[in-house]
């Protein structure tokens, strides 16, 4: 049995694994432990599948064994192949998710349900799209269909790509890396890393490069920039965090997954009063909406709906034995779901053709009868209240944090503190006068997944507090805002862990010292706040004193990510390994060489105080060049 008292910092998730273990339920940790030893081959990227000669694996740890795959693939050309092929899954998740929401706005645009329209006229004119004598409908359907035709348009590049510093534009063409459309560029991975393709690392990471920008200033950027116009774009607003928002006397539905669309379908439905009514037929005190993963990032932002959980809590919310159903669409939803959710009364509902589980009801999803589907969905909730059985256990623990930092929001709040006489609002002019003074060193977001590699939130937490306490400001989505919120770090009482400068900063602005920008598509946002700011000072976002961390991270998104913010000039920890390792080359490549090309690498490092380190020293050279 595991020591969960090594494992998670969350006490919540500490209690439930007791619980878990009590009532026999097996959880991530427990398969993790069984998985063991992990296969080294895969670990180190060597093994290759490409063809049904393989597979094949290059052996390392001795002088004998094949040092080359069957058609004579090297250990370059295998570990960068696998590297690449990730990469464009991940981008693949995120764009897809893009497209879906450009769907949703396009089909929506006739019920006129624009929520945003200043946002919508803004895209417009970056779009080119004309807007006078149009109403907002109209327009939103023209820039629905520009963003769908970004993912197969035949000539050009990216629109979104104008947006980065044009020294970062000149250089994507310069490498040839500027992408051109989304599906194409992934769809190019594949092609060239088949059987017999490219067997050159460089050309192949230069590839993957390409499929990476396509994600963070394409899909993820269409995503996150058509979500705010469809459903609002996030102010600050408090929230609470962590399992104890589920409430023993209430209907509880856990909705989970990605896309915003399912979700505030369902935020909505569960306020309908003949659905209300109906709970309390069935002896609940009424409906109680939480979320879970970046689905709950989105409807916090957005709603002030409770952040119930990370990825490695979704099975210990059913194990609680409170939750009614657990509503999934796409991504991060663990098949064992199913499996834990047979132990109690709890639903499982998918809603994505993407992604059936076995075991778990299906109803789909369709956004044009979106509150008609969301209402069935929430009745069978509703109606499931009164088949609890066994303990139910809701572990009191929850926490308050202040959400909804958009870069809009954050624009917003700069402007509180503008002269307004000697300089206009709208600017990042007082968040670089602190940067260029020093009170503020400089800016590090914290992303990302939970990984049994890591110990459960202890490392998003211990390195935000490393960072906070040297005077950097830390900014969080996905996975990695749900930890920082739940350790307290998103209320202003977080002060207490900053240096003087940066304790300043946040009473001056009266904001918390991390600032959740949404979900893992929402890293579009950063990607944007700092272009504003590399404009502002006229230099690229490569000279900036900034930096990322995915300290847990796990997915073949959080590869594309890491790839793409390297890419865009960004310093990137990762606080576990890819599968990269097998090859010298392709590690040095993307640890050390890429700097001189791109501006930006990875860094390994497991130890989150190490790299709080390393990120505060990159932070200083950056300043130092920059000469404040
Ligand atoms: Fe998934 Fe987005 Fe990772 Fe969390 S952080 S485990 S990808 S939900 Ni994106
Ligand atoms: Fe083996 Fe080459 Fe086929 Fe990969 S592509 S499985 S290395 S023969």
């Amino acid at each position: 049995m595991i020591n969960c008292e090594l494992f998670t910092c969350d006490a919540a998730t500490k209690k439930l694994y007791d619980k878990a273990k009590k009532e026999r339920i097996d959880t991530v940790w427990d398969r993790a432990l069984a998985m063991q030893p992990q296969c080294g081959f895969g670990e180190m990227g060597l093994c290759c599948t490409n063809c049904s000669m393989g597979p094949c694996r290059i052996v390392k740890v001795s002088d004998d064994g094949p040092k080359a795959g069957i058609c004579g693939a090297t250990e370059d050309t295998i570990v960068s192949r696998n590297f690449a092929r990730a990469v464009a899954a991940g981008s693949a998740a995120h764009s897809d998710h893009g497209r879906d929401i450009a769907l949703a706005l396009y089909h929506a645009t006739g019920k006129s349900s624009v929520k945003d329209e200043e946002k919508l006229f803004k895209i417009a004119g970056e779009w080119g799209i004309k807007v006078e004598g149009k109403d907002a409908s109209r327009i939103a359907r023209e820039v629905a269909e520009k963003a769908l035709s970004e993912f197969g348009k035949i000539f050009g590049k990216l629109l979104f790509l104008k947006r980065a510093p044009h020294k970062r534009q000149n250089l994507w063409d310069e490498l040839g890396v500027a992408p051109e459309a989304i599906d194409r560029e992934i769809v190019e991975v594949l092609h060239s890393t088949h059987m017999g393709c490219d067997a050159d690392y460089r050309n192949i990471i230069r590839q993957a490069i390409r499929a990476a920008l396509s994600d963070g200033w394409g899909g993820s950027m269409i995503g996150t920039e058509l979500s705010d116009v469809l459903f609002g774009t996030p102010a600050p607003r408090k929230v609470e965090a962590n399992l104890g928002v589920l409430k023993k006397e209430c209907v509880n539905i856990v909705v989970h997954g990605h896309e915003p669309t399912l979700s505030e379908a369902i935020v909505m439905a569960a306020k309908d009063s003949e659905l209300l009514e109906l709970a309390k037929k069935q002896g609940a005190e009424g409906i109680n909406v939480v979320g879970m993963c970046c689905t709950g990032n989105e409807i916090a932002m957005r709603h002030g709906i409770p952040m119930a959980g990370d990825f490695f809590q979704q099975e210990l919310a059913i194990v609680t034995g409170a939750v009614e159903a657990m509503i999934v669409d796409v991504q991060c939803i663990m098949p064992s779901l199913a499996t834990v959710a047979k132990c109690y009364h709890t639903k499982l509902i998918t809603t994505s053709p993407k992604a059936k589980v076995p075991g778990a009801i299906h109803i789909e999803f369709d956004e044009q009868k979106g509150l008609d589907i969301a209402k069935r969905i929430v009745k069978e909730a509703v109606m499931n209240f009164k088949n609890r059985k066994g303990e139910i256990y809701i572990p009191d623990v929850k926490s308050e944090g202040e959400i909804g930092y958009s870069f809009e929001a954050i624009i917003k709040i700069l402007d509180r503190v503008t002269n307004s006489f000697a300089h206009p609002s709208g600017t990042v002019k007082p968040l670089v006068d602190a940067i260029k003074s020093g009170v503020l060193r400089g800016a590090v977001a914290i992303v990302g997944c939970n990984n049994h590699k890591q110990p459960h939130n202890s490392c998003h937490v211990t390195l935000a507090k490393e960072l906070l306490r040297r005077d950097i400001l830390v900014v969080t989505t996905g996975c990695g805002a749900h930890s920082c919120i739940k350790a307290g770090l998103m209320s202003k009482d977080a002060r207490k862990y900053c240096g003087k400068g940066l304790a300043t900063v946040c009473e001056l602005l009266d904001i918390p010292p991390v600032l959740h920008l949404g979900s893992c598509v929402d890293i579009s946002r950063i990607l944007v706040l700092l272009s504003e700011v590399a404009n502002y000072m006229g230099v690229d976002i490569s000279d900036l004193p900034v930096a990322a961390a995915a300290p847990e991270w796990m997915s073949e998104k959080a590869q594309s990510i890491g790839l793409y913010a390297v890419a865009s000039g960004i310093y990137v920890v990762l606080g576990v390994s890819p599968a990269v390792t097998g090859s010298e080359n392709v590690t040095n490549y993307l640890t050390k060489d890429l700097e001189s090309v791109l501006g930006g690498r990875f860094e390994i490092e497991k130890d989150p105080v190490k790299a709080a380190e390393k990120i505060a020293v990159h932070i200083e050279n950056k300043r130092k060049q920059l000469g404040i």
